[in-house]
């Protein structure tokens, strides 16, 4: 409430300031935009601006969270993983960062590939990077570590490529049968979806089928009852 009415009124200040503002003579130049156009873009940064103002006042008051820098939840962003495989990603992941700096980067994943039991040369590791590394920074974050295992389950990757080494040797279990099996588990999860969406037709089904008959009984007793009436009047 008291929000509200502190943005009303610094949004009625914001048009008064405006209102003194002096205007721009529109005879002055012949390019200059016509009046009509340059109250509307007037009135579109005005608006901006007191929206920008609301929000700090809720922000201030604790009726909203500041605009956090975009968090990365692995969680809802890779939906196709579980909680115990992201759990797995990011220990991985945090082993194998050693200057702990939150990345990978060419010397970290040179070492991992080693200890993985999978060397690649200096351009191949540099080739496994640039496959993920989606802000051309050269070194891996961990959302673009688990773009590795993403591009695995889903049968993007070349057999034999650096990145297909580094998701099978990481014994993370991308599917229920080991990134090998990730086709499968993707078709298996289509089934089941479909197999969700058979059942809730069968459902649906049945309560017709429900309804049909209740309707049948009811237009028998209402026979019934109209042959009874014939009979005994
Ligand atoms: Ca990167």
């Amino acid at each position: 409430m008291a929000s509200e009415e502190l943005a009303r009124k610094l949004q009625s200040r914001l048009a008064a300031t405006q209102e003194t503002e002096p205007r721009p003579e529109p005879e002055q130049s012949p390019v200059r935009p016509k009046p009509q156009e340059s109250e509307a873009a007037c009135g579109d940064s005005s608006s901006e601006l007191s929206a920008k103002l609301t929000r700090r006042l809720d922000i201030n008051e604790g009726n909203a969270a500041p605009r956090a820098t975009r968090v990365f939840n692995p969680y809802t962003e890779f939906k196709e993983f579980s909680r115990k495989q992201i759990k797995d990603m990011e220990a991985m992941f945090k082993r194998y960062d050693t200057g702990k700096d939150g990345f990978i980067d060419l010397m970290e994943l040179k070492l991992m590939m080693e200890k993985l039991g999978a060397p690649q040369t200096h351009l191949g590791l540099k080739n496994m990077i640039k496959e993920v590394d989606e802000d051309f920074d050269g070194k891996l974050s961990f959302r673009e570590f688990l773009l590795i295992f993403r591009r695995a389950a889903a049968g993007e990757l070349q057999e034999e490529s650096g990145l297909m080494a580094l998701a099978r040797l990481s014994e993370i279990n991308v599917s229920s049968e080991g990134v090998m099996g990730a086709k499968d588990f993707f078709e298996a999860k289509v089934q089941a979806l479909s197999v969700g969406s058979k059942f809730e037709a069968e459902i649906r089904e049945e309560k017709e089928e429900r309804k049909r008959q209740e309707v049948e009984k009811k237009q028998r007793q209402a026979a019934f009852k109209q042959l009874q009436s014939t009979f005994c009047s």
